[in-house]
């Protein structure tokens, strides 16, 4: 296998937890290379589940972890989930894990700053994670984070938390929340710091050394390209570039290294948190669609939203995020249902659009325009091959094909990695 890049194509957990796991088996390396432990990526191997937010998947499979510069670090976060991995009987060390010594790190203060926007956001939230990925982006970008790095130098951690303390405290106390104390603040990362650096390197000369090699390296994308902070349906979205083109910038390594770009994205739709979803359904049909898909939130428990799948917001998912072929999951939701309504496009104020245009009031009146196709009968579930699936269930699935413009080259028909099939 030559290089491979796995993005979401809807608004997250599309299941890319497991299609990482099924390629995992081949490739040697799996990067981590946007977002925090914001992400939830489910794999089930035989009767273990690992529900993993900032490792990457890779390490289930005794394969290298590392977690690019691009990915925001919450220390406390790191140690927990691998602590919690180690008790489901996983190896993780500084042997198989590897994080980017220039990676910015998540602080108390963020998850702090996060609550409390979106407490006087009130009914505009976003519906963040709280995991404080957001203010954590803001602060790399305002040249304020305390990087991976500062944790093995004392007197940069100090000035560094004076720069970053003289900014949010501000911000805190407008916000009527509670401050900081620089003192408690800097023994808590002094005493991470241990534990942390031994895991910490430039791990681009390690990518740089692996691609020379010939080793397969797979980058493991989280949310997706709709979360996207520049091509998503802003501002609600995620604080990170979501697309392949993040590959390079947040791994360090050149955009040649990025592969194959499989998008991931559900036989029907869903999302969490707040936002336009057009083809959202608020009836029966989303019920059931949440009740069969068991459609919650990894990380935070939260219900997810559930329609029809979006074949307009796929196709521009497809484009900005460099796309080259599907892998559709959880195809056995849809079984037995009568018929199967597809989003081709959307009317605004009258006015037909094929693609979801930026505005957010735009995006907010956005009615969906559907294309009815017949159900199938049959079951999906647990197939392992084309000739097993119902015709119908074919039928669909190709009609995706050329409404999104990408070939479906992977089809997933249960969580178990086995129930897989190779399109092409
Ligand atoms: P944040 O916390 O700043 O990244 O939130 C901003 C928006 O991004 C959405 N977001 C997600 N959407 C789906 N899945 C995500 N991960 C978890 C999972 C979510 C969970 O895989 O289940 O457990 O609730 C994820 N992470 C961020 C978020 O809902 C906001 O809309
Ligand atoms: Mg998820």
């Amino acid at each position: 296998m030559a290089n491979v890049t796995i993005i979401g194509a809807q608004w997250g957990d599309e299941g890319k937890g497991k299609v990482v796991d099924w390629l995992a088996s081949r490739a040697d390396i799996v990067v981590r290379f946007q977002g925090g432990h914001n992400a939830g990526h489910t794999l089930v191997v035989g009767n273990q589940t690992y529900k993993l937010s900032l490792l990457p998947s890779g390490l289930v499979r005794g394969k290298l972890g590392i977690i690019g510069n691009g990915v925001v670090i919450d220390p406390v976060a790191l140690l927990a989930e691998i602590t919690r991995m180690r008790d489901q009987g996983l190896t993780i060390s500084p042997e198989t894990l590897r994080i980017a010594d220039n990676a910015p790190l998540i602080l108390p203060v963020h998850a702090a700053i996060d609550a409390a926007r979106e407490t006087a956001r009130g009914d505009r939230k976003i519906g963040t994670t709280g995991r404080g990925i957001g203010p954590a982006y803001e602060d790399k970008v305002a040249r304020r984070a305390i990087r991976v790095c500062d944790l093995a130098e004392p007197e940069t951690l100090d000035w560094r938390l004076d720069e970053l303390l003289l900014h949010h405290n501000t911000l805190l106390a407008g916000l009527g929340a509670a401050t900081f104390e620089k003192a408690a603040l800097r023994d808590q990362l002094l005493a991470l710091a241990p534990q942390i650096l031994p895991f910490a390197e430039p791990v681009w000369e390690r990518l740089a050394a692996a691609r020379k090699s010939g080793a397969r390296i797979l980058f493991e994308g989280a949310q997706a390209v709709m979360l996207d902070v520049d091509h998503g349906t802003y501002p609600f979205v995620t604080s990170s570039n979501t697309v392949a083109g993040q590959v390079a910038a947040g791994s360090g390594i050149g955009p040649d290294a990025i592969g194959r770009v499989l998008g991931i994205a559900k036989a029907y739709c869903t999302r969490v948190g707040s936002g336009p979803f057009p083809t959202e359904l608020l009836d029966e049909t989303g019920r059931l669609l949440g009740e069969r898909g068991h459609e919650f939130g990894v990380v935070t428990g939260r219900p997810r939203r559930c329609g029809w799948f979006d074949a307009a917001l796929v196709r521009q998912a497809v484009k900005v995020g460099g796309i080259t072929g599907l892998a559709l999951t959880k195809l056995d939701v849809l079984d037995g249902m009568e018929t199967l309504q597809i989003g081709v496009g959307y009317m605004i104020d009258g006015i037909e659009f094929k693609h979801f245009p930026p505005g957010a009031a735009a995006q907010a009146k956005a009615q969906p325009i559907y294309e009815t196709i017949e159900g199938w009968t049959g079951s999906t579930r647990g197939a392992r091959s084309y000739a097993e699936l119902p015709a119908q269930a074919i039928k669909y699935v190709r009609r995706i094909e050329e409404l999104v413009e990408c070939p479906v080259t992977l089809l997933s028909t249960s969580p178990e990695r086995d129930d897989t099939i190779l399109m092409q």
